[in-house]
């Protein structure tokens, strides 16, 4: 089936303390994000930049958290798009920090309610994300949004998350950096937790079919975020969090191709890419083949699916 992607960026660097990110979208369309897109038969609409609303006077009880007014101020006017993106097809993210969830996941998640849906997140990432606002110890906003999106607590200056999506419905994948505070949280969660302990022992293939299973069964709309230290720095360098032992070049396309065969996906966040940090484009450049392979490029087209 055609998609319609709709390409909205979000040039947001507040939600850590590096600069670069806001360079991030730009990166994307250099590096030909529409055109690997229309290649797989899709369609892509850019609507541009989102640009940051008026700040409000906002304060937090943990003194460490910085940038709160605008993460707030990118949280609405993202959530706002990112619902009415919903309605017209495929929104694609490009960020930006991974502060940019914290709206994209909220509008997307008002959207799947009042279509009835339930909707489930996939988070590719070396972290958990699971700080709240009160239990952060860099301040940095992008590690919360799986918090925020899962309805924890602490998360006053931000507006009500639209329909928390239960822990159940979470899958992080590909972890292998967590905070003691997310610890704790997570032990007590029910998110599944594929970290790269399990990838190891089990391979990549069989957690990501089990949760894509769960995903059809309830007939649910999936969220897919996809920060760039996932990927291992040796193949995808331009990152400010990169963690070691990542997911390597072709373990990442087969994710992708496995998500595109289930026909599951409605939305998609690309986040973390410091442009400034990369090597010739070569991140970017990975981040656009891996999208590719999400809406359907193949190497060799097979009539049917032959792997089982
Ligand atoms: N990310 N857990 C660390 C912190 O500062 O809270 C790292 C967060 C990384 C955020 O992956 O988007
Ligand atoms: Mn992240
Ligand atoms: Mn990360
Ligand atoms: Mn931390």
């Amino acid at each position: 089936m055609t998609k319609t992607c709709i390409l909205i960026g979000a040039p947001i660097d507040t939600g850590q303390k590096r600069e670069g990110c806001l360079m991030g979208p730009a990166a994307f369309r250099v590096a030909g994000l529409g055109r690997a897109i229309a290649e797989t038969g899709n369609r892509a609409e850019d609507w541009g930049d989102v640009a940051l609303p008026r700040l409000r006077d906002l304060t937090c009880a943990n003194a460490a958290v910085h940038s709160l007014a605008e993460t707030v101020g990118w949280t609405e006017v993202l959530a706002e798009t990112g619902k009415r993106a919903m309605a017209e097809g495929f929104p694609i993210f490009m960020g930006g920090d991974h502060s940019l969830s914290l709206g994209s996941v909220a509008g997307v998640a008002a959207h799947a309610r009042d279509a009835g849906r339930p909707l489930f997140v996939l988070w590719l990432d070396a972290h958990s994300d699971y700080h709240t606002p009160l239990t952060t110890s860099s301040g940095n906003l992008h590690g919360t949004p799986v918090a925020y999106i899962a309805g924890r607590p602490g998360f006053d200056a931000f507006p009500p998350f639209p329909a928390p999506v239960p822990a159940e419905r979470i899958c992080l994948y590909g972890i292998r950096s967590v905070d003691g505070p997310e610890h704790e949280g997570l032990l007590e969660s029910d998110a599944t937790i594929c970290d790269m302990r399990v990838l190891d022992e089990r391979g990549i293939v069989a957690p990501l079919r089990e949760f894509l299973d769960k995903v059809r069964a309830e007939n649910g709309m999936l969220h897919v975020s996809l920060d760039v230290d996932f990927l291992d720095p040796g193949i995808a360098p331009a990152v400010g969090t990169t963690v070691p032992g990542g997911i390597t070049f072709r373990e990442a396309h087969l994710v992708m191709e496995l998500l595109h065969e289930s026909g599951l996906v409605t939305s998609l966040d690309l986040v973390e890419l410091n442009p400034f940090l990369d090597e010739r484009g070569r991140t970017a450049r990975l981040m656009v083949d891996l999208v590719g392979s999400l809406m359907g490029r193949k190497v060799f087209d097979r009539p049917t699916r032959s792997f089982g």
